[in-house]
C-alpha cells in the first residue's frame, strides 16, 4: 500500500471554492485532482484541474525586480535592496504631499489574513484613507441592495446545498454553468428561469430543463424585475401575510412596479409579455410552496443601477415571500475565491474589519483598541476602486499605489485611461507571482508564495469560512503577502509584532478585531477549521455557527426586510448611428478574470487562444464580417480586436466580448465607467460600440 502523500486543500480561483487534494509527483510538482466537498460534490471545472501548473509556469517571479527611473527596465535585486527603496520613496512622497499620496489596491482574491492585514497597513504604517480593492467591480451593488433589504450582506445567506432542493430557481444575469461549472449538480433538479440577453450555456441547460430562457436587452433588468413583480402581483402570488409580517414599505415599491405591466415591460427589454406572465407564475406557483430562490451574477449588477437593480430583484423575492425562510430565498453568487471576507476585513475604502464602518465611532474605537492605537490616528474614508484609479498621478490624486492580487491595467473599465493614469504615477509597486500587464509597468515588483505554497482562510460563496493549507515548498527568493507587508511596515517605523507573520496569529487578531460585528469571525479558530466544521459566519467564540440568516429576523433593528421604492431607468450611454450595437462583457469557462494566471496555462490557452465577439450572423453580415474574421469594436472611448464568433442565438443589437485579454484584445478598452450612485460599480454590462472589419493586418 502506497502512503497518500497528497494535501486537502481548496481551489485558487472562483467563489466555490471546490475542494482539490494536490498529490506531488516524482519530480516534486503537484497535480490538482477533485475532493468531496458540498459546493462541488467531487468535480471541478477545467481551471481547477489545471490550477497547479501555475506554480511552475517557465516565467513565474522569484527575485523582486526594480527599475532606477521610469524609462529604465526592470532588474534583478536582492529583497533588502527593494524593500528599503520602497520604504525610502514612500516616506519622501509622504513628506512631499501627505499620507494620502500613497494609495492601495487590494483584491477579493486574498485570503481573510491578507485582507484584513492590508487594510491594517494602509491605516496604520501608510497612514492613508486612499485603499480600495477589485470587489468594487465585482460584488459591491448586490452587497449595497442586501444591505438596504435585510440590513446584512452575506453573499448566498443559506447553504448552496438548499438551493438544490427547491422547485424552481431564477438567475439574473449569471452563467454558472461557464463560471461555476460544479455549481450546476445543484441546479440540475430545480426548474431554471435564465435571464440573460444571451443563449448562454446556463441558458441552454435551463431550455433543456423544460425552464425558460428570457433574454432581455443589456441594460434593461431593472424595468424587467419590475415587470415581473407586476406580473406575479397581479397574477395572485404576493404573500401577503409574510409581506405584513416581515416587511415594510410594499406599497412605496409597488407605487412604481405598477406601472410595468408586462405589455410595457416588452416594449423596454424585448422580452415577450407572455414570457413575463409565465415566468411570473412558474416563480409564484413554487413561491407557494416555499420552494423557490432567485440569485443574481454580475450580468444584472454591473451597471450604473446596479443597486437599484438588486433592489427590484430583491423585492420581487420580498412580494412573494422567499427570505428569510428556509428552502427559499435570495442570494447573490460571489465571484473571486474570497469576495466574500474580502469584503468584510478592511480593504475596502469605507470600511474597518467585521463589516464595521470606518465612520461609526463604536467601530473606530473597537478595531483601534484592538490595535493598540488611538481611534484619532485612523483616517476616514478613502475613494472608491475607479475613483481612486482615475485620480492616479495626473489625475490629482495618489503619487504612489501597492498592489497587491489585481490587474487593472486589464480589468478595470476604460482600461486605456486607467493604464495612462497608472503610468503617471510617480512610484507604483506590484505584489504578485507572475509579472502581470499591471505589474509590468511597475517600479518595483515582488515576488510572491502561491496558494498551494501558503495557509490562509477563505470565505465562500455562502459565507463558509475554509482553511486553504499549505502543500509545497515555495521556490526559493519568494514571500508571502504577510512577509511583505510585515517588512514593509517595519520599515516604515511600525513595531514587527503588530504585523505578525503567521496566518493563523493574524487569524486569532481578525477575530478579536471583527468580535462584535456583523461578519463575526471570533469562532473561527484553528481547531474548528481543521475538524472541518462548517464555520457560516456569524461565528463567535464559543457559539455555533450560522448557516442560516434571517430566518427569526432580519438585520435591521425592527428586525423587518426593506422594500426600495426603484424605478427604472436606461443606461449610461445609449446607441447612435455611429455606435448602433451594444456590447456587453463576461467570462468563459477556461479563463479567469484578467486571465494574468489564465493565459499562461498551455490547455487552457490552447482552447480559447484569442478573444472573441459573439454575434449574430445578419448583425455579421451588415458589418461585412463572416465567421473567424477579425472585426474591430469601436466605443467612445477605445477599440478592441476579436474574432467573429457566428451565434444564431444572439441578439441583434447585442454583441459579446470575454474580457480576459489583453493589450489591443481587451475588452475594457471599450467600457463605460459609468458608476453606480450607491455601490461605484461601473458600467461593464453595457458599452454603446460599431462593428467592423479590423483594418489592422
Ligand atoms: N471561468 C470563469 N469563472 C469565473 C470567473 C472567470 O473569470 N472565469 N470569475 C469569477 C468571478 S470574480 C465572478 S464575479 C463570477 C461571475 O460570474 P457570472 O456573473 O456568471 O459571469 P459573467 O460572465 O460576468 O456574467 C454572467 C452573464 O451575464 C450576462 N449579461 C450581460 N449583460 C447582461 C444584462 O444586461 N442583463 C443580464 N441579466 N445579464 C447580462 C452575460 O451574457 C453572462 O452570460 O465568475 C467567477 N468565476
Ligand atoms: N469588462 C469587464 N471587466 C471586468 C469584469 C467584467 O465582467 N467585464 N468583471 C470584474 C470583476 S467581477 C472582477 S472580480 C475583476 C477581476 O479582475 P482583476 O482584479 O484584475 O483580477 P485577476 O485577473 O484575478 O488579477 C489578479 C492578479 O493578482 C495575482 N494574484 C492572485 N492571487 C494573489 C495573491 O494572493 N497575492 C498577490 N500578491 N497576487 C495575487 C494574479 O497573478 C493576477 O495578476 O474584473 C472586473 N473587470
Ligand atoms: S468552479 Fe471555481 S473553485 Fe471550482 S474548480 Fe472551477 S475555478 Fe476552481
Ligand atoms: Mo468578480
Amino acid at each position: 500500500m502506497t502512503q497518500d502523500t497528497s494535501t486537502r486543500t481548496h481551489c485558487p480561483y472562483c467563489a466555490l471554492q471546490c475542494a482539490m487534494h494536490l498529490q506531488p509527483g516524482d519530480d516534486g510538482t503537484l497535480t490538482a485532482r477533485p475532493a468531496d466537498f458540498p459546493t462541488n460534490r467531487g468535480g471541478l471545472c477545467r481551471k481547477g484541474w489545471t490550477s497547479a501548473e501555475v506554480l511552475t509556469v517557465p516565467d513565474r517571479l522569484t527575485r523582486p525586480l526594480m527599475r532606477k527611473d521610469r524609462n529604465a527596465d526592470l532588474v534583478e535585486v536582492d529583497w533588502d535592496t527593494a524593500l528599503d527603496h520602497i520604504a525610502e520613496r514612500l516616506l519622501t512622497l509622504r513628506a512631499e504631499s501627505g499620507p494620502d499620496t500613497v494609495s492601495v489596491f487590494g483584491s477579493g482574491g486574498l485570503t481573510n489574513e491578507k485582507s484584513y492585514t492590508l487594510g491594517k497597513f494602509a491605516r496604520l504604517a501608510l497612514g492613508t484613507s486612499q485603499i480600495d480593492y477589485n470587489g468594487r467591480f465585482c460584488m459591491s451593488s448586490a452587497a449595497a441592495g442586501s444591505v438596504k433589504a435585510f440590513g446584512l450582506d452575506r453573499g448566498m445567506p443559506f447553504p448552496l446545498t438548499d438551493v438544490g432542493t427547491s422547485e424552481v430557481v431564477l438567475l439574473a444575469g449569471a452563467n454558472p454553468a461557464e463560471t461555476m461549472p460544479p455549481m450546476m449538480g445543484h441546479l440540475s433538479a430545480p426548474t431554471l428561469i435564465v435571464i440573460d440577453p444571451r443563449r448562454s450555456a446556463t441558458a441552454q441547460a435551463a431550455l433543456a430543463g423544460g425552464g425558460m430562457h428570457l433574454a432581455p436587452r443589456p441594460g434593461t433588468d431593472l424595468a424587467l424585475a419590475l415587470g415581473l413583480l407586476h406580473a406575479a402581483h397581479i397574477g395572485g402570488h404576493t404573500d401577503h401575510d409574510y409581506v405584513a409580517a416581515r416587511t415594510t414599505d410594499f406599497d412605496r415599491a409597488w407605487e412604481h412596479a405598477a406601472a410595468w405591466w408586462p405589455e410595457h415591460t416588452e416594449q423596454v427589454t424585448g422580452v415577450p409579455a407572455t414570457q413575463i406572465r409565465a415566468a411570473a407564475d412558474l416563480l409564484g406557483r413554487a413561491a407557494a410552496h416555499r420552494s423557490a430562490y432567485i440569485l443574481t451574477g454580475r450580468g444584472t449588477e454591473q451597471h450604473s443601477k446596479g443597486t437599484d437593480t438588486v433592489s427590484a430583484w430583491i423585492n420581487l423575492a420580498l412580494a412573494l415571500g422567499l427570505p428569510g425562510r428556509q428552502g427559499s430565498g435570495y442570494g447573490c453568487i460571489t465571484g473571486q475565491g474570497n469576495g466574500q471576507g474580502g469584503r468584510e476585513h478592511g480593504q475596502k475604502a469605507d470600511q474597518l474589519p467585521g463589516y464595521r464602518k470606518i465612520d461609526d465611532p463604536a467601530a473606530r474605537a473597537h478595531v483601534a483598541g484592538v490595535w493598540g492605537v488611538d481611534p484619532d490616528t485612523l483616517p476616514g474614508p478613502g475613494r472608491s476602486a475607479f475613483e481612486l484609479l482615475d485620480a492616479l498621478g495626473d489625475g490629482g490624486g495618489p503619487r504612489a499605489m501597492l498592489l497587491f492580487g489585481s490587474n487593472p491595467a486589464v480589468s478595470a473599465p476604460d482600461a486605456d485611461h486607467v493604464r495612462a493614469r497608472i503610468a503617471s504615477l510617480d512610484f507604483l509597486v506590484a505584489a504578485d507571482f507572475v509579472l502581470s500587464e499591471t505589474a509590468a509597468m511597475a517600479d518595483v515588483v515582488l515576488p510572491t508564495t502561491q496558494w498551494a505554497e501558503e495557509s490562509g482562510t477563505m470565505t465562500n460563496l455562502e459565507g463558509r469560512i475554509l482553511r486553504r493549507n499549505r502543500a509545497t515548498a515555495p521556490p526559493e527568493g519568494v514571500r508571502t503577502d504577510l512577509e511583505i507587508l510585515s517588512a514593509l511596515a517595519t520599515r516604515l517605523g511600525q513595531p514587527a509584532q503588530r504585523f505578525p507573520t503567521d496566518p493563523d496569529t493574524v487569524l486569532a487578531e481578525l477575530g478579536r478585531a471583527s468580535s462584535g460585528g456583523a461578519a463575526d469571525y471570533s469562532g473561527a479558530t484553528p481547531q474548528r477549521l481543521d475538524d472541518g466544521e462548517a464555520l457560516y459566519w456569524p461565528v463567535r467564540a464559543g457559539s455555533a455557527p450560522t448557516p442560516r440568516l434571517f430566518l427569526d429576523s432580519f438585520a435591521h433593528p425592527d428586525g423587518r426586510a426593506r422594500f426600495q421604492a426603484v424605478e427604472h431607468r436606461p443606461p449610461a450611454e445609449d446607441t447612435d448611428p455611429d455606435y448602433p450595437l451594444l456590447a456587453t462583457t463576461g467570462r468563459l469557462m477556461g479563463h479567469y478574470q484578467s486571465g494574468a494566471q489564465t493565459r499562461r496555462v498551455d490547455e487552457l490557452t490552447a482552447a480559447e487562444p484569442d478573444a472573441y465577439v459573439e454575434v449574430h450572423p445578419d448583425t455579421a453580415a451588415r458589418a461585412g464580417l463572416a465567421h473567424g474574421q477579425w472585426a474591430r469594436l469601436t466605443s467612445r472611448r477605445g477599440h478592441t480586436r476579436a474574432r467573429v464568433r457566428l451565434t444564431p442565438t444572439a441578439r441583434l443589437d447585442t454583441v459579446f466580448v470575454p474580457f480576459h485579454y489583453a493589450g489591443e484584445q481587451a475588452a475594457n478598452n471599450l467600457t463605460n465607467p459609468a458608476l453606480d450612485p450607491t455601490s461605484r460599480m461601473p458600467e461593464f454590462k453595457v458599452a454603446a460600440v460599431r462593428l467592423e472589419p479590423d483594418p489592422a493586418p
